[in-house]
């Protein structure tokens, strides 16, 4: 392939680090499949707290991923990835369309079960319910989702699967089962591909993106260094999670992705 001039491409900035990338599992789809299809590209960094004339005059919307084509930018993951594959086809990163689904409900019962307050609501049982069923896609057809192909379906669900393992862990102290031993192969997989590394966000950064805002700001210091969040005990942040802040604020921040999953 002639050689591609740097695409430009606007992501997510890390919250109080404008140089770092954010914590967008939409952002990271398009990085990774343009790691995997070995395009270059320069990233904007967008601060979603306080957003730029420039990216509102870009992005109606306001949101990110965007793609820069043709001196046209795009918007939406899921479109920025096609038409990268359209142009791109090599190596191809489609979709088997028997496959398109599968994991597609992980991510909404995920965000369920961390925003559950109603310990027998069935959110932890309908996240696993959705798990073991690509525990079962897997072991019949894995590694990947594709057998041994990675594909746009296992770019759609690697940061997602990245984002359940840190915000569970930290907030809620939950794992995914031992037993679903296809899923745990399958993540340290996606997350050991050099894509992965470039591309994924810091821990702390997932964490504070899931935390209320109020609660997420007082964890970050300013200057771009985000605190240590192993170092807060898990219990200081579940009370802090707690503290009598107003019920329309908890979770009701920058978590757009959420709508949008
Ligand atoms: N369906 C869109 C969702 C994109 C999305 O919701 N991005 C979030 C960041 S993860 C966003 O830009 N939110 C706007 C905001 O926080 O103001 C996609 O796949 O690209």
């Amino acid at each position: 392939m002639a050689a591609v001039a740097p695409f430009e491409v606007c992501v997510k900035a890390a919250a109080g680090a404008p140089d770092l990338l954010g914590d967008c599992p939409f952002s990271q789809k398009m990085l990774l499949t343009l790691e995997e299809k070995h395009l270059p590209y320069a990233m904007k960094m967008v601060n979603l707290s306080d957003k730029p004339k420039w990216f509102l005059e870009i992005s109606p919307e306001g949101k990110v991923p965007l793609f820069k084509s043709d001196e046209t930018w795009v918007s939406d993951s899921d479109c920025i990835t096609q038409l990268l594959e359209e142009k791109y086809p090599d190596p191809s990163l489609a979709t088997p369309p028997e496959y398109a689904s599968v994991g597609s409900k992980i991510f909404p019962s995920f965000v369920k079960f961390l925003k559950s307050k109603d310990p027998s609501d069935s959110s932890e049982q309908a996240l696993l319910d959705e798990l073991r069923a690509l525990d079962d896609h897997l072991k019949a057809h894995g590694p990947y989702i594709n057998v041994e192909k990675i594909c746009a379906a296992d770019l759609s669900l690697a940061p997602k699967l990245y984002h359940l393992e840190i915000a569970l862990g930290h907030l809620k102290n939950w794992t995914i089962p031992e037993d679903l031993t296809h899923v745990h192969n399958y993540m340290k997989l996606l997350f050991s591909r050099d894509s992965f590394a470039k591309t994924k966000p810091t821990k702390e950064h997932v964490i504070a993106g899931w935390l209320p805002k109020d609660i997420s700001e007082l964890c970050l210091i300013k200057r771009g260094v985000a605190m240590n969040l192993n170092s807060l005990s898990l219990g200081l942040i579940s009370l802090l999670s707690r503290a009598r802040v107003p019920r329309a604020l908890k979770f009701g921040h920058s978590r757009a992705r959420v709508q949008n999953a």
